[in-house]
């Protein structure tokens, strides 16, 4: 392995974030993810350090943090903490996704901006980095109390946004119910039909086709583009996905298109494993429609074993996709996936495998598809949804497909690109966090320093 040693600017770097994020330990790992592999680029680009682009890069422009209260359905007055962090916009409007999950915090929304920021590089479209969302857990929450709660948080964002500004989407636990009644809410408190403001909307109301598949096919383009490559293929290879949320499922959905078998997924209650192959379409209509987790398909499935409470990471498989959350996929698992002959892990949830993880991975020689590339699928869709908003049209699915295809390949070609003239052929890795990086780095060279 090239260049793995850090120069002393890096260290020097790393040290202030440690020390000014040190409350933030999920933020400071995906700053030293992609700082630990920057070292090659420092002696070809001098001003890198003479700007000191990598201080100026690991401090969000903007941080906002907000109270946001509303009413539950028995009349208890509730409170959340609602967030924005507007972390680059040398490359277009901030843009990135709401989540609203217990666990998000100021630290989660650090490192979502951080990792948004090289990734709608990566894309080579016009978009800066951001990320949003709240502490809300939608987990048994009425129809009702999820509209209150969104009308009371856009009732604070709104001012902050913008189609040239600021322009939020989903993420964990937003979907098109949730952009639904915080773009009505925008609507309102603006009086203006301002369709670009955010992504993911509903198709009748200036949504784009496959906006809610391109995450997941995105992904398993990407990780086709790495096989293919390697001399592997998808055809009739087994695979394991984890989570069954939004990217889970679309990824299972491509997986399946392109001949793979599908042998189990999970949620926060257990895996279900199917060696028949999971049904996509009972599994959509359980998670998208009827909002519940997979034990309850496994008890609608013939041929289903349902694992309560366990990992998906012990069926053994070809190929494995960590599509729920971030820090999911550990050392342990990591080994055991290999012990039991994983060629290939490609990231559709953000940032899923620990730091030990990847260790071992790289040492294992296995394919690794870094989530800042292999996930880009969505943001660039949502930048599709903005072109189409602003141009007043209305694309096919196949035009957006075809669209998408071609920008996960150029992502690729990206990747590899850089993979081989900064580290090595297949450090993928290295290869998405230069490529995400040169262009904002340019970029922020060209404004001075603002
Ligand atoms: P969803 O809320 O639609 O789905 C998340 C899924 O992950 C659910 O099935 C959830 O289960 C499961 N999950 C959450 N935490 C855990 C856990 N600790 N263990 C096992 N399963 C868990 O979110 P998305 O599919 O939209 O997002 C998934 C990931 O992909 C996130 O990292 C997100 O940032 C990333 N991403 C999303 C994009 C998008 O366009 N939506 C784009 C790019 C990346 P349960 O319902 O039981 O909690
Ligand atoms: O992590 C992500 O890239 C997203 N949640 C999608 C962001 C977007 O603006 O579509």
């Amino acid at each position: 392995m090239k260049h793995r040693r850090a120069h002393p600017y890096i260290r020097q770097v790393l040290e202030i974030v440690k020390k000014r994020n040190h409350s933030e330990p999920i933020f400071i790992q995906a700053v030293q993810e992609v700082l630990g592999t920057l070292g090659p680029l420092l002696e070809e680009h001098p001003e890198i350090e003479s700007q000191n682009l990598l201080e100026r890069l690991c401090e969000p422009e903007r941080q906002l943090i907000f109270r946001v209260p509303w009413k539950d359905d028995v009349g208890n007055v509730r409170v959340n903490r609602g967030f924005r962090t507007e972390f680059s916009s040398v490359l277009g409007p901030y843009k990135g996704g709401l989540r609203f999950h217990p666990a998000v915090n100021m630290g989660v929304m650090k490192f979502l901006g951080f990792e948004q920021t090289f990734k709608n590089s990566l894309t080579g479209l016009s978009i800066g980095g951001g990320k949003g969302g709240a502490d809300f857990d939608p987990e048994g929450k009425s129809d009702d109390e999820v509209m209150r709660f969104c009308q009371s948080f856009m009732s604070e964002l709104f001012r902050h946004l913008g189609p040239r500004r600021d322009v939020p989407a989903g993420d964990m636990g937003v979907g098109a119910r949730e952009i639904g009644y915080l773009f009505g809410q925008y609507k309102r408190l603006t009086n203006q039909y301002e369709m670009g403001v955010m992504t993911g909307k509903g198709i009748g109301w200036g949504g784009s086709l496959a906006r809610k598949e391109a995450t997941g096919f995105g992904v398993v383009y990407f990780a086709n583009s790495m096989l293919e490559t390697n001399g592997l293929r998808l055809d009739g290879a087994r695979c394991i996905v984890s989570g069954a949320g939004n990217v889970a499922l679309y990824t299972i959905r491509k997986l399946q298109q392109l001949g793979a078998q599908v042998v189990a997924c999970s949620d926060i209650t257990g895996t279900v494993v199917q060696e028949s192959g999971i049904d996509f379409d009972r599994l959509r209509a359980v998670s998208e429609d009827e909002r519940k987790h997979v034990d309850t398909y496994a008890g609608l499935v013939h041929g289903v074993e349902f694992r309560e409470g366990r990992k998906v990471w012990e069926v053994p498989c070809d190929y494995a996709f960590p599509c729920a959350t971030q820090n999911e996929l550990d050392e342990d698992d990591a080994k055991k996936l290999v012990s039991n002959g994983v060629k290939l892990v490609c990231e559709g949830a953000n940032m899923p495998c620990t730091p030990e993880a990847l260790a071992v991975f790289r040492e294992a020689d296995i394919i690794v598809g870094p989530a800042k590339a292999a996930n880009a699928g969505g943001v660039a869709v949502s930048a599709l949804e903005m072109q189409q908003n602003a141009g007043l049209e209305r694309w096919t699915f196949q035009e957006v497909d075809e669209q998408l295809q071609t920008i996960m390949k150029s992502i690729f070609n990206t990747c590899v690109h850089c993979a081989d003239k900064y580290a090595t052929p297949t450090d993928y890795i290295a290869g998405a966090n230069i490529g995400g990086f040169l262009r904002v780095a340019q970029a922020m060279l060209s404004f001075g320093v603002v």
